[in-house]
Protein backbone atom coordinates (compact mmCIF):
# COMPACT_ATOMS: atom_id res chain seq x y z
CA UNK A 1 0.00 0.00 0.00
CA UNK A 2 1.12 3.37 -1.08
CA UNK A 3 1.27 4.83 3.11
CA UNK A 4 3.47 1.87 3.86
CA UNK A 5 6.07 2.68 0.85
CA UNK A 6 5.60 6.45 2.09
CA UNK A 7 6.98 5.46 5.69
CA UNK A 8 9.73 3.75 4.02
CA UNK A 9 11.06 6.14 2.11
CA UNK A 10 10.65 8.35 4.67
CA UNK A 11 12.20 5.87 7.70
CA UNK A 12 15.55 5.63 4.72
CA UNK A 13 15.78 9.69 4.30
CA UNK A 14 18.17 11.40 6.04
CA UNK A 15 17.66 14.46 4.33
CA UNK A 16 13.78 15.77 3.48
CA UNK A 17 12.28 18.36 2.28
CA UNK A 18 8.69 19.63 2.37
CA UNK A 19 6.92 21.34 -0.54
CA UNK A 20 3.61 22.85 -1.67
CA UNK A 21 2.24 25.51 -4.06
CA UNK A 22 2.63 29.17 -5.22
CA UNK A 23 1.26 31.75 -3.29
CA UNK A 24 0.29 29.47 -0.35
CA UNK A 25 -2.88 29.02 1.39
CA UNK A 26 -3.78 28.29 5.05
CA UNK A 27 -4.47 24.44 3.94
CA UNK A 28 -0.71 24.33 1.92
CA UNK A 29 1.15 26.11 4.85
CA UNK A 30 -0.55 24.34 7.70
CA UNK A 31 0.21 20.93 5.55
CA UNK A 32 3.62 21.51 5.25
CA UNK A 33 4.10 22.23 9.02
CA UNK A 34 1.84 19.48 10.45
CA UNK A 35 3.97 17.06 8.51
CA UNK A 36 7.10 18.79 9.51
CA UNK A 37 6.26 18.31 13.16
CA UNK A 38 5.10 14.88 12.75
CA UNK A 39 8.53 13.75 11.02
CA UNK A 40 9.93 14.55 14.31
CA UNK A 41 8.40 11.05 15.44
CA UNK A 42 10.83 9.16 12.85
CA UNK A 43 13.45 11.05 14.55
CA UNK A 44 13.83 13.13 11.33
CA UNK A 45 14.55 16.75 10.65
CA UNK A 46 12.78 18.13 7.61
CA UNK A 47 13.24 21.28 6.20
CA UNK A 48 10.33 23.49 4.57
CA UNK A 49 10.69 25.74 1.89
CA UNK A 50 8.30 27.77 1.32
CA UNK A 51 9.16 31.36 -0.29
CA UNK A 52 6.85 33.68 0.53
CA UNK A 53 3.51 33.29 2.70
CA UNK A 54 0.83 35.90 3.99
CA UNK A 55 1.41 37.19 7.49
CA UNK A 56 -1.70 36.08 9.35
CA UNK A 57 -0.11 31.96 9.10
CA UNK A 58 2.85 33.50 11.15
CA UNK A 59 1.51 31.99 14.67
CA UNK A 60 1.39 28.85 13.23
CA UNK A 61 3.67 26.17 15.37
CA UNK A 62 6.85 25.63 13.36
CA UNK A 63 5.90 28.91 10.83
CA UNK A 64 9.63 30.37 12.22
CA UNK A 65 11.56 27.22 10.77
CA UNK A 66 10.27 27.80 7.30
CA UNK A 67 13.25 28.72 4.61
CA UNK A 68 13.03 30.62 1.66
CA UNK A 69 15.75 28.63 -0.03
CA UNK A 70 18.24 25.84 0.93
CA UNK A 71 21.72 24.31 0.91
CA UNK A 72 21.00 21.16 0.15
CA UNK A 73 20.43 20.48 -3.40
CA UNK A 74 19.94 16.54 -3.50
CA UNK A 75 17.05 15.62 -0.90
CA UNK A 76 16.86 11.86 -0.22
CA UNK A 77 12.90 12.47 -0.09
CA UNK A 78 10.57 15.59 -1.58
CA UNK A 79 7.33 15.47 -0.43
CA UNK A 80 5.10 17.53 -2.00
CA UNK A 81 1.73 18.64 -0.62
CA UNK A 82 -1.31 20.22 -1.48
CA UNK A 83 -0.54 20.57 -5.14
CA UNK A 84 -2.13 19.30 -7.69
CA UNK A 85 0.99 20.28 -11.13
CA UNK A 86 4.88 20.27 -10.65
CA UNK A 87 4.26 23.46 -12.60
CA UNK A 88 2.81 24.90 -9.46
CA UNK A 89 5.10 23.60 -6.89
CA UNK A 90 7.38 26.75 -5.49
CA UNK A 91 10.91 26.11 -5.69
CA UNK A 92 10.13 22.95 -7.56
CA UNK A 93 13.72 22.15 -8.31
CA UNK A 94 14.44 20.66 -4.81
CA UNK A 95 11.07 18.65 -5.79
CA UNK A 96 12.82 17.70 -9.44
CA UNK A 97 16.61 17.13 -7.99
CA UNK A 98 15.30 14.88 -4.44
CA UNK A 99 16.25 11.02 -4.81
CA UNK A 100 12.41 10.30 -3.99
CA UNK A 101 9.61 11.96 -4.55
CA UNK A 102 6.29 11.81 -2.84
CA UNK A 103 2.94 13.81 -3.79
CA UNK A 104 -0.29 13.71 -1.23
CA UNK A 105 -2.89 15.92 -2.05
CA UNK A 106 -6.44 16.06 -2.26
CA UNK A 107 -6.94 18.14 -6.22
CA UNK A 108 -8.76 15.98 -8.30
CA UNK A 109 -6.52 17.42 -11.42
CA UNK A 110 -3.44 16.09 -9.80
CA UNK A 111 -1.41 15.05 -12.46
CA UNK A 112 0.60 12.41 -10.31
CA UNK A 113 4.06 13.87 -10.88
CA UNK A 114 5.65 12.09 -7.79
CA UNK A 115 6.91 8.49 -7.76
CA UNK A 116 4.67 7.69 -5.18
CA UNK A 117 1.45 9.35 -5.00
CA UNK A 118 -1.48 9.30 -2.38
CA UNK A 119 -4.13 11.99 -3.66
CA UNK A 120 -8.17 11.89 -2.03
CA UNK A 121 -10.22 13.99 -4.21
CA UNK A 122 -12.89 13.44 -1.59
CA UNK A 123 -11.10 14.95 0.89
CA UNK A 124 -12.01 18.86 1.76
CA UNK A 125 -8.37 19.26 2.45
CA UNK A 126 -4.93 18.24 2.52
CA UNK A 127 -4.42 18.57 5.92
CA UNK A 128 -7.41 16.26 6.21
CA UNK A 129 -5.41 13.68 4.48
CA UNK A 130 -2.50 14.15 6.38
CA UNK A 131 -4.71 13.31 9.68
CA UNK A 132 -6.34 9.81 8.82
CA UNK A 133 -2.32 9.43 7.55
CA UNK A 134 -0.98 10.02 10.65
CA UNK A 135 -3.51 8.34 12.21
CA UNK A 136 -3.03 5.21 9.96
CA UNK A 137 1.07 5.96 11.05
CA UNK A 138 -0.28 6.23 14.93
CA UNK A 139 1.44 9.44 15.21
CA UNK A 140 -0.30 11.48 18.02
CA UNK A 141 -1.79 14.29 16.69
CA UNK A 142 -0.55 16.84 19.22
CA UNK A 143 -1.98 20.40 19.80
CA UNK A 144 1.05 22.21 17.30
CA UNK A 145 0.08 19.16 14.67
CA UNK A 146 -3.43 19.80 15.29
CA UNK A 147 -3.25 23.63 15.15
CA UNK A 148 -1.57 23.55 11.99
CA UNK A 149 -4.17 20.96 10.56
CA UNK A 150 -7.71 22.62 11.42
CA UNK A 151 -5.77 26.27 9.93
CA UNK A 152 -5.96 23.82 6.87
CA UNK A 153 -9.03 22.54 7.03
CA UNK A 154 -10.96 25.66 8.36
CA UNK A 155 -9.39 27.55 5.59
CA UNK A 156 -9.86 24.79 2.47
CA UNK A 157 -13.43 24.68 3.52
CA UNK A 158 -14.21 28.69 4.12
CA UNK A 159 -14.89 27.71 8.00
CA UNK A 160 -16.73 24.63 7.54
CA UNK A 161 -19.69 25.91 4.64
CA UNK A 162 -18.26 24.43 1.54
CA UNK A 163 -20.01 21.46 0.28
CA UNK A 164 -16.91 19.05 0.29
CA UNK A 165 -17.58 19.13 4.11
CA UNK A 166 -18.18 15.77 5.60
CA UNK A 167 -19.36 13.95 9.04
CA UNK A 168 -15.85 12.89 8.96
CA UNK A 169 -13.96 16.46 9.00
CA UNK A 170 -16.86 17.72 11.87
CA UNK A 171 -15.64 14.45 14.25
CA UNK A 172 -12.29 16.01 13.70
CA UNK A 173 -12.64 18.84 14.64
CA UNK A 174 -14.25 18.00 17.53
CA UNK A 175 -11.63 15.64 18.61
CA UNK A 176 -9.23 18.61 18.36
CA UNK A 177 -11.59 20.71 20.33
CA UNK A 178 -11.33 17.85 23.11
CA UNK A 179 -7.69 18.17 23.08
CA UNK A 180 -7.59 21.91 23.83
CA UNK A 181 -7.13 23.41 20.63
CA UNK A 182 -8.70 26.51 19.96
CA UNK A 183 -11.32 26.65 17.70
CA UNK A 184 -12.99 30.04 17.52
CA UNK A 185 -9.23 31.37 17.96
CA UNK A 186 -7.91 29.84 14.60
CA UNK A 187 -10.80 30.63 12.73
CA UNK A 188 -10.47 34.53 13.69
CA UNK A 189 -6.78 34.22 12.66
CA UNK A 190 -7.28 33.30 9.32
CA UNK A 191 -10.35 33.90 8.23
CA UNK A 192 -11.94 37.23 10.20
CA UNK A 193 -7.97 38.65 10.20
CA UNK A 194 -7.58 41.11 7.19
CA UNK A 195 -4.48 43.08 6.14
CA UNK A 196 -3.93 46.44 4.89
CA UNK A 197 -2.87 45.33 1.52
CA UNK A 198 -6.11 42.86 1.51
CA UNK A 199 -8.55 45.95 1.97
CA UNK A 200 -6.90 47.90 -0.67
CA UNK A 201 -7.20 45.10 -3.27
CA UNK A 202 -11.09 44.82 -1.89
CA UNK A 203 -11.03 48.85 -2.24
CA UNK A 204 -9.84 48.54 -5.79
CA UNK A 205 -11.87 45.31 -6.81
CA UNK A 206 -15.39 47.26 -5.57
CA UNK A 207 -14.12 50.40 -7.77
CA UNK A 208 -13.77 48.91 -10.72
CA UNK A 209 -16.94 46.82 -10.64
CA UNK A 210 -19.42 47.52 -13.26
CA UNK A 211 -23.05 45.69 -13.95
CA UNK A 212 -23.96 44.82 -17.03
CA UNK A 213 -26.90 43.43 -18.29
CA UNK A 214 -29.68 45.20 -16.06
CA UNK A 215 -27.57 44.01 -13.42
CA UNK A 216 -27.66 40.24 -14.65
CA UNK A 217 -24.12 40.25 -15.18
CA UNK A 218 -21.00 41.68 -12.57
CA UNK A 219 -17.89 42.71 -13.70
CA UNK A 220 -14.50 43.29 -12.02
CA UNK A 221 -11.07 42.17 -12.22
CA UNK A 222 -7.47 42.27 -10.13
CA UNK A 223 -3.85 42.28 -12.12
CA UNK A 224 -0.32 41.57 -10.80
CA UNK A 225 0.28 45.00 -10.76
CA UNK A 226 -2.51 45.73 -8.51
CA UNK A 227 -1.08 43.39 -6.40
CA UNK A 228 1.91 44.57 -6.20
CA UNK A 229 1.22 47.78 -5.70
CA UNK A 230 -0.54 47.23 -2.49
CA UNK A 231 2.32 44.62 -1.01
CA UNK A 232 4.66 47.66 -1.38
CA UNK A 233 2.22 50.08 0.92
CA UNK A 234 1.43 47.43 3.31
CA UNK A 235 5.07 46.79 3.87
CA UNK A 236 5.18 50.62 4.50
CA UNK A 237 2.69 50.16 7.73
MN1 LIG B 1 -5.91 22.47 -0.27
Amino acid sequence: MTLDEIVQQVQKADSIVILTHESPDGDAIGSSLAMSLAMENFGKNVDVIIPEYPRIFEFLPGAKNIKKESDVKNYDLAISLDCATFKRLAQNEYFENAKTKVVIDHHGSNTMYGDLNFVNPASPACCEILAELFQYYNIEITKPIGTCILTGIITDTGGFKYASVTAETFEFAAELLQKGINVSDIYKKVLDTKTKANFELTKIVLDRTEFLEDGKVTFTYINNDDVKKVNAEARRS
